[in-house]
């Protein structure tokens, strides 16, 4: 009896670790990259992903650049915020891990400020994943509104959170296992 109840449990920890895979995440350079479509703000956005221990995606160079818009694009989303700001002063942009900014992907003639734009977002949906700077509005884009459930934010883990991850449900599986077979 005890057997079967060990094959059930490792059989759904290994299901719930691949879904937590499935779930528009990879892991790319030890990193993992959770794209989230709930639509909010960027400093909504931000905050949602420190408390889950991660952070508002960072992106250093062109492969990252790429390898998360393709991540957003094949989420089925449009826009994403990234965890880049000029919020603290005009024109010096800043990651939100403290790191300057110094590979940039701005679009052409971006970032304009254009009516004091200071978070940005990247399109998802064409070019290569160019980046604009706009309002703390996640569906707002110069005036007029984007559809719903188009516009997601991307959180990056360093590789140490994945094994907090597994190690919660490790926790889980074992309280499952106690209590079935008290
Ligand atoms: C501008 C862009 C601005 C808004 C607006 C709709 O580019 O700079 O941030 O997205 O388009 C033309
Ligand atoms: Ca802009």
């Amino acid at each position: 009896m005890k057997k079967i109840f060990w094959l059930i449990s490792v059989f759904l920890l290994v299901i719930n670790s691949m879904a937590l895979v499935w779930a528009h995440e990879e892991i790319f350079r030890e990193h993992r990259y959770v794209v989230v479509g709930y639509e909010m703000s960027w400093h909504a956005a931000k905050a949602h992903a420190e408390a889950l221990d991660g952070y508002l995606v960072t992106i250093g160079d062109e492969a990252e650049n790429a390898f998360v818009g393709n991540l957003v694009k094949r989420s089925g989303y449009r826009f994403y915020w990234i965890g880049l700001t000029d919020e603290v002063e005009e024109g010096h942009f800043v990651w939100v891990t403290g790191k300057e900014s110094i590979y940039t992907h701005f679009g052409v003639n971006e970032p304009n400020n254009l009516s004091n734009e200071d978070y940005i977002e990247v399109f998802a949906e064409w070019g290569n994943f160019e980046w604009n700077d706009i309002y703390d509005e996640c569906n707002r884009h110069g005036g007029h509104f984007v559809p719903p459930n188009t516009h997601a934010f991307v959180v990056e883990f360093d590789r140490i959170t994945t094994k907090v991850i597994i190690r919660r449900k490790l926790a889980t599986t074992w309280g499952v296992i106690k209590q079935l077979t008290n």
